[in-house]
């Protein structure tokens, strides 16, 4: 899918804003009508998370339906020749869109961008565009959590939402949403992959009122990084070399950009035009290492959630360039994007600095023997009985792929985070997922799927069917707290246990951290205080240092981060290298240290 660009042909409004807004009771959209104006609706920004802008718990606890609405104008000149369609960057989680009171569809995943054709309904003049979104997460949604009634005898009974995961449901339009105009016959999507021989390979996808016009031609350009033009050639695909190529790396990323022209023949008319970035690189795996063109790479960085206070995980440009600052200034090279598709800007950034993304569904919380808390208990053992996402699951996979395909900064997918990947029935989920990736994905870049210390080397289903291993270890948290040369000796031992099962395979660790209080500190090192992480950080590098099959080190987490409320977690996960708002712990300036030498 495109990212929205104005060109010669197409034009994009922005309908970023403030929005009117309102929380409905179970029962209440159904009796709302979408082709209605909001009475008393709320000053609502759009893209952000709705539940920290107002006040109450009733507003950031909400579980449910809540509907945005705001009118856009639309001139008679946007109408003419033109298909007009309205694209969201993303709605968590579920998003039912109308406008001038007809239905336009639904959209089922917070973290994906989608978008419908609106040209049947427009019309000149003012049009009103309404969204319920449903925030809604239980077994059958990405991520996975559960619906309950708490009953207490003389209190009202009271709906909570549990997520079955470790970050804060925060919800809303957490993304841009765009009026786009563009030709009847149009550029729908455009695949492009350079190779580090010079080799480049395109595929476009003309759609629209195609069977209407005689013929078609498409016309490529390859521009390089100072808009030169190295590559002349048409046809909707095909494939090109360069002999002189810049190669895209993390201490060099070049951009190239395909430049696609269709033209109308009996017309001899630009119908449409659009310029693709993307950069020449190669990612495969050999020999237990994952190579960047040609060479191993050794993964530094973070696990990394794409939220702040306020906005929560909306969209928010400042933060996001500020993060990839960070990741620059502490000499990190890649992060995940834990624990769900980050938006399309953020990658645009990785593209421009040069920052190694694993791209991650937003899979997180597939195991129903594990909850946020760790408290509320569940049945261990039934996850894949239990569990409706696979074909969601298999929607989001291919959706995913398609919106990132081209992004140099995309070297692997990640399938899903801590699934009970120890239980009957996990292979089978997991197959057809793998597949589906890898089919969709022109340039088949690695796959993974990010296992927890409940699935074992001997235990662990789906471990034979990953690329490369990640894994997740706390030894020195969430047991054997305290003793770093005991949790040492216990995730050295399981690390040697998955090479000697998986010698082929790469293996890094995808998380591996301990809550930190900043400001806290303490002679001996004790748990909480910014020593023992920087501790924790200094052993975990050691026991790296010494398995020469070990290619990479992701950190849980880059910041503090907001968490449902439980006794485990005050005020949020404080396993950040960073604070909430940014500022370096201890441990930020030995890993610092650490990775310019890495
Ligand atoms: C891991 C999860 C991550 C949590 C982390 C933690 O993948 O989302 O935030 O543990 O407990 O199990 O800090």
């Amino acid at each position: 899918m495109l990212y929205p660009e104005t060109t010669r042909s197409r034009m994009v409004f922005d309908l970023s804003g403030i929005w009117d807004f309102r929380l409905l009771n179970e029962g209440e959209r159904e009796k709302t009508d979408a082709g209605k104006r909001l009475l008393k609706g709320y000053p609502m920004p759009v893209p952000s998370a709705y539940n920290e802008i107002y006040p109450g718990r009733e507003f950031a606890d909400h579980v449910g339906d809540m509907v945005y609405q705001r009118s856009f104008m639309v001139t008679k000149e946007m109408m003419t020749h033109n298909r007009l369609t309205l694209r969201f960057g993303s709605a968590a989680h579920r998003a039912d869109v109308w406008l001038n009171g007809v239905f336009l569809g639904n959209h089922k995943g917070g973290f994906l961008p989608f978008e419908f054709d609106i040209s049947e309904v427009v019309k000149t003049g003012e049009n009103l565009l309404t969204v319920f979104v449903n925030n809604i997460v239980d077994y059958s949604t990405l991520p996975c959590g559960r619906m309950e009634v708490q009953h207490f005898p003389g209190s009202p009974d009271k709906r909570v939402n549990l997520p079955n995961f470790d970050f804060y449901n925060y919800t809303g339009l957490l993304r841009p949403v765009w009026l786009c105009i563009i030709p009847l016959v149009y550029i729908d999507d455009i695949e492009i992959s350079g190779h580090m021989n010079g080799e480049f390979i395109w595929n476009v996808k003309i759609a629209g009122n195609v069977e209407e016009v005689e013929s078609i031609e498409v016309d490529v350009s390859l521009l390089d990084e100072n808009g030169k033009c190295v590559y002349s050639g048409n046809g909707i695909s095909g494939r090109g070399k360069l002999s002189e190529v810049h190669l895209w790396s993390p201490e060099d990323p070049c951009l190239y950009q395909l430049y696609v022209r269709m033209r109308i023949i009996d017309e001899n008319m630009l119908e449409d035009e659009y310029r693709e970035t993307f950069g020449f690189r190669d990612v495969e795996i050999k020999d237990c290492h994952i190579l960047l063109n040609g060479k191993a790479v050794y993964l530094k960085g973070f696990g990394k959630h794409e939220e702040g206070s306020i906005r929560g995980r909306g969209t928010d440009l400042a933060l996001m360039t500020k993060d990839i600052g960070l990741l620059k200034w502490i000499n990190a090279n890649s992060f995940r994007t834990s624990h769900y598709p980050n938006s399309e800007e953020m990658m645009r950034i990785c593209d421009r600095m040069g920052i190694l993304v694993i791209d991650e569904a937003p899979a997180v919380g597939l195991n129903t023997g594990f909850t946020a808390t760790g408290l509320l208990g569940g049945d261990a053992k039934g996850t894949w009985k239990t569990l409706t996402t696979l074909e969601h699951h298999k929607k989001v996979m291919e959706e995913l792929v398609a919106r990132d395909k081209n992004h140099p900064c995309v070297i692997a997918w990640s399938v899903a985070n801590e699934p009970a990947s120890q239980e009957e029935g996990a292979k089978e989920y997991f197959e057809p997922l793998i597949e589906i990736t890898k089919r969709h994905d022109p340039q088949k870049r690695p796959v993974t799927i990010v296992t927890y210390e409940g699935a074992g080397a001997d235990t662990c289903r789906v471990s034979g069917m990953c690329d490369f291993l990640m894994l997740n270890r706390y030894r020195g948290w969430y047991d054997t707290e305290g003793n770093l040369q005991g949790a040492a000796a216990k995730l050295r031992a399981e690390l040697e246990d998955f090479h000697r099962r998986y010698p082929e395979k790469p293996i890094m660790l995808g998380e591996y951290g301990a809550d930190t209080i900043a400001g806290l500190h303490d002679l001996n090192a004790r748990l909480f205080t910014e020593e023992y992480q920087t501790e924790f950080m200094k052993t975990y590098g050691k026991v790296f240092d010494s398995l020469n099959f070990i290619t990479g080190e992701h950190v849980w987490v880059f910041a503090d981060f907001a968490t449902a409320e439980n006794i485990k977690r005050v005020d949020g996960n404080k396993k950040g290298i960073f604070t909430r708002d940014r500022r370096p712990k201890q441990a930020a300036f030995f890993l610092k240290e650490r990775w310019k030498e890495k």
